[in-house]
């Protein structure tokens, strides 16, 4: 268990764990992936290397992403969330979006895309990006579906 002080103002001013959190550091060579589990997890990607935050079917609460760098092929696995996604016969944007919050971003995603209609579920929020755009991401292989 990996503790930051709790500011006690929310999560726009300090890291606040819930208590099933956890605090998710990669490692300092290779690649890795990060993957928080259930409860709301704070995950770092590592500079230098290629991190993959992966995120899986039934978990619970919102995690956040810190160290996203597209340029180090850093990538967000939601490959096992998603259902009826068929490559080029989907629209990404059906399943995923990026919404703007503050200084960082949520990610949002739709499981079963048009199906059922639109509900988008925050399952993450990427620390310290603005406008990140999904169909973008996917085409460099910043998502993963
Ligand atoms: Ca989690
Ligand atoms: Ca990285
Ligand atoms: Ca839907």
């Amino acid at each position: 268990m990996f503790a930051f002080p709790n500011s006690g103002s929310g999560r726009a001013h300090g890291y606040v764990l819930e208590w099933e959190g956890d605090a998710v550091l990669g490692p300092t060579t290779g690649s890795d992936i990060l993957s928080g589990g259930d409860g709301s997890d704070i995950l770092f990607g590592t500079d230098g290397i290629q991190d993959t935050f992966l995120f899986l079917s039934g978990e619970t609460g919102i995690d956040e992403i810190n160290n996203l760098t597209v340029a180090e092929n850093d990538a967000i696995d939601i490959s096992d969330l998603l259902t009826g996604y068929t490559g080029a016969d989907s629209d990404i944007n059906d399943f995923v979006r990026f919404t703007n919050s503050g200084a960082n971003s949520l990610l949002q995603v739709d499981a079963n895309g048009t199906t059922g209609g639109e509900n988008f579920v925050t399952i993450a929020q990427v620390n310290g990006v603005n406008d990140l755009d999904a169909a973008a991401l996917l085409h460099s292989g910043g998502i993963i579906v």
